[in-house]
């Protein structure tokens, strides 16, 4: 979050917010909004300035251009203003760009401290809005579709997106005739693999050159210009920022009449014109050749985005969102979701929109999947986009595959949506307000003991602990899933086998613990009785989201047995960890002359933080442990653990980040050094790890975000 803010301040130029500081040097149309959406959070006055420096340089016709040039910082980037000419001398590209202000604007509204200076800002910029939109529906829309055409591919926002290749190749450029130029994109260290191509920027170039030879006259160009696309991701933008502005346009108690007539069309038209019912997506129509281009980009999903989809063609685009082509859930081997379908030759990890992973576009997907109820997806989403910053820093795009960050560095929209997002998340999770005891969420009263099951009368039965076991061993077989770490809890809720589970475990209340002789027996009993106290916990008390939702939950349900009541707090702390003091709490679990601390398994064995399973993402997935195997099974357990993205060695960044799990038992796994001690023996061979060992002196430790959301 410092790194997110860091990297803004430094792109803020006292007027504006660069998009990074040597590639894109000016202020860019749609960056303004995705930078001012994170400066929502936590500095309205950017926010604000952000967006309204902008629209001070909307043109009479009301388009917002898509580049504001700094007069002081010219020289650096192609084509500035003596190469786009506009008409009046201003300091402005002569294009536009996908227009997400209004959407901005009412976020920064949603999210001010100060409601009556939000809505004076309202207030102003609802009028520069509306002649934004007004402009798009008429030069853009001559024949009155519904939907607006791009004619540039900056104006896309994704210039050498793959959508664009096939309606670029009609362009026929006769090089003698084009004006001389020189790129500069290629002079601040991003490799040119990472960029569009020369015969790129010769259509580029042609295309503003046919513009300022028709001084910038929108029905001319209309005639003339080969490049002429209504785009769904435009189009998306623009159909979810009328949306947007029939609300804004209600808070500051204006006629929405106008804004409502362009949301009803944009939608329908998108659904109905742009829908490709052979390829199950929205396409992009080609208004030179009057045709449906068949697209395999992220951007056809957008319409999620602009909740214009129906709810048939939300499943469907769904599916194919949620494939090997985009990065499926719980694939595992990918971060989500690539611009390009990777199952594609064409799909390229490091080139530009070419196939990289960009977070303004997952960030508007992932919202969109939420309003259609794909919750976890859009989680899953959120998840990618905070850990890829944080792991590989603020870069401009990322390989789907490695996580490896290309493009420039520092770059803002990265930077502020990944506020934006750690905000949002924090917010829906309740974690970090939880800690501080400010957020209200539920607390049980008193505990709740999940083995009084009615009707069944505790009584001493022979084996219990091993029947016990073997019956947690069949849910776990049945409902929970070792490789993607989930447990279905509704299947097991109405399962025969949770409800034969449960009956056993009544009789836990009359349970001898001195019949546990082994270090071995005990360990097992207790783990399996700790994860499935958790998972049952989850169950009844009908948790959605997560296990924070109940403030109090490790300390509010509980096992009888043997007389005793067990939470899931005084089994880990208590019997697990030699009566260790809990993260964050003042005190350890068994006080006095508590008996039950005569059940302590010791010496503590610090593998059991990989196999004890807290009902969340991060924590361990759930094993079913075996009193002749434990050894075994916790050090596969640790080594999973350890290798997985809940460590993560960056040699080039001389970093590791590690889970918070090291952070809050400290007192279990000690400093620095003794943890890499600890991580050592257990890493898979490679060179990350012979890095750790060769810089245990210098290497720099961060802790991960904690995913408490639920695993299911
Ligand atoms: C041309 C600024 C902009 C983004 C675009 C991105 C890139 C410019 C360029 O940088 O485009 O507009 O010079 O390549 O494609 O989406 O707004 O960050």
């Amino acid at each position: 979050m410092k790194e997110a803010r860091k990297i803004l301040d430094g792109n803020w130029t006292g007027r504006y917010t660069r998009p990074s500081p040597g590639l894109y040097p000016h202020q860019w149309n749609w960056d303004a909004g995705f930078i001012a959406i994170g400066y929502a959070h936590y500095n309205e006055d950017r926010a604000m300035g952000e967006i309204a420096s902008l629209f001070r340089h909307q043109w009479e016709n009301g388009m917002v251009p898509q580049i504001v040039f700094n007069p002081k910082a010219l020289g650096n980037y192609f084509p500035e203003p003596d190469f786009w000419q506009v008409p009046g001398g201003r300091l402005t590209s002569g294009i536009t760009m996908p227009p997400l202000h209004a959407t901005a604007c009412l976020h920064i509204y949603q999210h001010a401290k100060n409601r009556r200076r939000a809505h004076d800002f309202l207030k102003d910029m609802y009028p520069k809005l509306m002649a934004s939109h007004r402009y798009l529906y008429l030069h853009r829309d001559p024949e009155g579709t519904g939907l607006v055409y791009i004619r540039h591919p900056w104006e896309s926002g994704l210039d050498n997106s793959p959508n664009w290749d096939r309606p670029l190749k009609n362009i026929h450029v006769d090089k003698t005739k084009l004006p001389p130029y020189e790129r500069k994109d290629l002079a601040h260290g991003v490799p040119a693999e990472q960029r569009p191509t020369d015969q790129d920027y010769d259509r580029y170039v042609y295309l503003v050159d046919l513009f300022r030879k028709n001084q910038y006259h929108e029905e001319e160009i209309y005639h003339q210009c080969p490049f002429l696309v209504q785009d769904v991701l435009f189009n998306s933008i623009l159909c979810r920022a009328n949306r947007d502005l029939v609300e804004m346009g209600k808070i500051v108690h204006q006629d929405v009449g106008e804004v409502e007539e362009w949301l009803a069309r944009a939608s329908r038209s998108i659904r109905e014109r742009m829908w490709s019912p052979e390829r199950g997506q929205f396409d992009p129509i080609d208004l030179i050749t009057e045709e449906q281009l068949p697209t395999a980009t992220a951007a056809s999903f957008m319409p999620l985005f602009a909740v214009a989809a129906d709810q048939d063609q939300a499943r469907l685009l769904y599916q194919r969102l949620n494939s090997v082509s985009f990065c499926a859930l719980h694939q595992g081997n990918c971060f989500t979701i690539p611009n390009y379908d990777m199952a594609r030759d064409e799909f390229d990890p490091k080139n530009y929109w070419r196939g990289p992973v960009w977070i303004n576009i997952n960030w508007m997907l992932s919202q969109g999947l939420k309003s259609y109820g794909y919750r976890e997806k859009s989680d899953a989403m959120k998840k990618d986009m905070i850990q890829l910053p944080a792991r590989f820093g603020f870069h401009e795009y990322f390989d789907s595959i490695t996580g490896k960050g290309y493009g420039s560095d520092s770059f803002s929209w990265t930077a502020s949506l990944f506020i934006d997002l750690v905000f949002e998340y924090y917010d829906e999770d309740r974690q970090a307000l939880n800690w501080l005891g400010r957020r209200k969420s539920r607390r049980l009263r008193e505990v709740k003991t999940l083995n009084q099951i009615p009707g069944v009368i505790p009584e001493p039965v022979k084996d219990l602990a091993p029947k016990l076991m073997s019956s947690i061993g069949e849910l776990k077989g049945l409902f929970y899933s070792v490789d993607r770490g989930r447990v279905d809890y509704e299947a097991m809720k109405r399962s025969r086998e949770y409800g034969s589970y449960l009956e056993s475990a009544a009789h836990l209340k009359v349970f001898d613990l001195e019949s546990l002789v082994t270090r071995e027996e005990k360990l097992a009993f207790w783990i399996n009785l700790y994860n499935t106290l958790v998972v049952q916990g989850v169950v009844e008390l009908g948790l959605n989201s997560s296990v924070r939702e109940i403030s109090n939950f490790f300390t509010h349900i509980g096992y009888n047995i043997g007389g005793y009541t067990f939470t899931p707090d005084d089994i880990e702390h208590g019997i697990l960890r030699s009566n260790a003091r809990p993260p964050y709490r003042t005190t350890a679990v068994f006080k006095g002359r508590d008996p039950r601390a005569a059940h302590m398994v010791e010496p503590m064995d610090r593998r059991i933080h990989f196999a004890l399973v807290c009902g969340s993402r991060s924590c361990a997935p759930i094993r079913f442990y075996e009193a002749d195997a434990i050894d075994e099974q916790l050090d596969a357990a640790t080594r999973n653990f350890i290798n997985s993205s809940e460590v993560v060695i960056l040699p080039e960044k001389n970093k590791i980040l590690l889970s918070e799990i090291f952070n809050w038992y400290k007192r279990d796994f000690g400093h620095k050094r003794d943890i890499f001690r600890f991580l050592s023996p257990y890493l898979d061979q490679d060179e990350k790890a012979a890095y750790l060992k060769a810089h245990m002196d210098t290497i720099e430790m961060e802790y991960l975000f904690y995913d408490w959301n639920l695993n299911h």
